[in-house]
């Protein structure tokens, strides 16, 4: 069961794209802190349906999100979410985006976490500016419920970022998501033996997670890696 979770997570990710498009691959979405990327004024466009064909005709690579005004009939092409992009004005009309990334839900204890896997690499602060255009945060496994459940979130091969790093104060180690230090106890916990060892001329602040021991360790942010961006839920009140 968890195999297949993690398998149909991943699959939503590496789908090859293509330009033969249908307009079911876009999902209607509503951002809340990050606009789209707009690629141009745009045009003016029969259907929702065809605005998403024509978008990705004209641009086939950047083309990952599109706004339709079904009133107005005006389409403008976007390059998905970006961080200090306005968010769609009512003139504008509704933004879909193509293959939207699902969270999946995975039970811990007595909560769940609510998680999404990407595995094109990223430098770190670009893959949290990611999770946070979703409305989440790179992963903070900030419980012992989340800590022993590092093992199922792992994999295999994939060095993956989380949301722990001491850009700020060196060797203080602050999560992402609220930008609260680490308790000792998860500290010695989590990372590798001799590890964080701000190691290759102390420059290593940002914490990844290493697919063979499920451990921790400090490296340089400005490596690219996969990540994983992890939504509050409802009913857990520290996430
Ligand atoms: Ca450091
Ligand atoms: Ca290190």
């Amino acid at each position: 069961m968890k195999l297949y979770l993690l398998e149909a997570v991943m699959l939503g990710f590496i789908q090859v794209v293509t330009t033969s498009v249908s307009s079911t691959k876009f999902t209607k979405i509503q951002p809340s802190v990050c606009g789209p990327v707009r690629l141009s004024n745009g045009w003016v466009d029969r259907s929702r349906s065809s605005c998403a064909s024509n978008c990705k005709a004209r641009y086939p690579q950047e083309c990952n999100s599109f706004l339709y005004n079904k009133s107005t009939k005006a389409c403008i092409p976007a390059n998905g979410l970006g961080s200090n992009q306005p968010l769609p004005s009512l003139g504008e009309g509704d933004l879909y985006h193509y293959q939207y990334p699902d969270f999946s839900k995975f039970p811990i204890g007595s909560n769940t976490v609510n998680l999404a896997y990407f595995t094109k690499p990223l430098i770190y602060t670009d893959a949290e500016s990611a999770c946070r255009c979703l409305d989440a945060h790179l992963y903070s496994p900030d419980s012992w419920d989340k800590i022993w459940f590092i093992g199922n979130v792992a994999i295999p091969r994939y060095y993956m970022w989380i949301g722990l790093n001491d850009m700020a104060v060196e060797g203080k180690f602050v999560w992402a998501k609220n930008v609260q230090e680490i308790e000792a106890v998860y500290k010695i916990a989590i990372f590798k033996p001799g590890q964080p060892d701000n190691g290759y001329n102390g420059n290593q602040d940002c914490v990844f997670l290493t697919p063979d021991s499920y451990e921790f360790d400090d490296g340089d942010c400005f490596e690219q890696k996969a990540y994983i961006c992890e939504k509050p839920t409802l009913n857990n009140s520290s996430a």
